[in-house]
């Protein structure tokens, strides 16, 4: 999972989107609107991860926003990466980014591996574009996009493909209610499933998960002590 996060305003869902348009799989596509802000992402390797993108970070957030932002917080505790936008072209920007890394610390993943994004960049002038480029030459993990125009984002997907670690996949039994379609939809977006079937209102799956999906998902694992053996024999067959 790699979790989109930064100010309010700064472009992360317009980033989400451009990011995320072209890879909505058929497989997923039932649960696609149970939860929006999860999708997944194809990255130049050609493997897939998960997108999160967060309810943004505001000083004084309204009462009514603070549910939603703390929900997205523990998306952002469990990624593997952590991509960081803001607006480059807002005046405020560095004092924004200093919040965001303040609730960042609070959260404990201040040392994760993280991506700076500099958005909006199309709203620059070419000049002050050119010297930031200059400035910032491609070290360190900085990226500048527009989302708007597309500037950039090859070149963000690479640099989450280099940063994001190794992530083995397992096959796994898993049973999930089928009334949870949040969960539901990360094993189809990220999985590849073999086998499903729906059984006292649970859906049985059979599938080859990404660690640390299967991580999140322990609570659906069922052991292999427990799984019945003329199924998995007749996989075996068929293999
Ligand atoms: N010019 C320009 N506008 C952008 C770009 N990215 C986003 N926007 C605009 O900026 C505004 C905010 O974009 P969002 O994607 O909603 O921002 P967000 O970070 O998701 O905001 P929150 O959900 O409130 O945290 C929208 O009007 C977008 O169209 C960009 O690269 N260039
Ligand atoms: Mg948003």
């Amino acid at each position: 999972m790699i979790a989109l996060v930064g100010y309010t305003n700064a472009g992360k869902s317009t980033l989400f989107n451009a990011l995320t348009h072209s890879d909505v799989l058929t497989s997923s596509k039932m649960f696609a609107t149970l939860d929006p802000t999860v999708r997944a992402v194809r990255l130049p390797s050609r493997r897939r991860v998960l997108l999160s993108d967060t309810v943004g970070f505001l000083r004084d957030l309204p009462p009514d926003l603070i549910a939603a932002f703390r929900a997205t917080l523990e998306e952002v505790q469990e990624a593997a990466l952590i991509v960081q936008v803001s607006d480059i072209s807002n005046p405020n920007h560095a004092s924004q980014d200093a919040d965001v890394m303040k609730v960042l610390t609070d959260l404990g993943v201040q040392d994760r591996p993280r991506l700076q994004v500099f958005n909006k960049t199309d709203l620059l002038s070419a000049e002050d574009l050119a010297t930031l480029l200059k400035a910032n030459g491609r070290s360190a993990n900085k990226i500048f996009t527009s989302a708007v125009t597309g500037y950039g984002l090859e070149d963000l997907l690479a640099r989450m493909d280099a940063e994001l670690p190794i992530d083995p996949l397992v096959h796994l039994h898993l049973r999930i209610p089928i009334s949870d379609g949040r969960h539901l939809s990360l094993v189809h977006a990220s999985g590849t499933v073999l086998d499903s079937k729906v059984l006292d209102n649970h859906m049985y799956l059979e599938a080859d998960l990404p660690e640390s999906l299967a991580r999140r998902l322990e609570d659906f694992v069922i052991p292999a002590s427990a799984l019945p053996t003329t199924p998995t024999q007749s996989k075996e067959a068929k293999i």
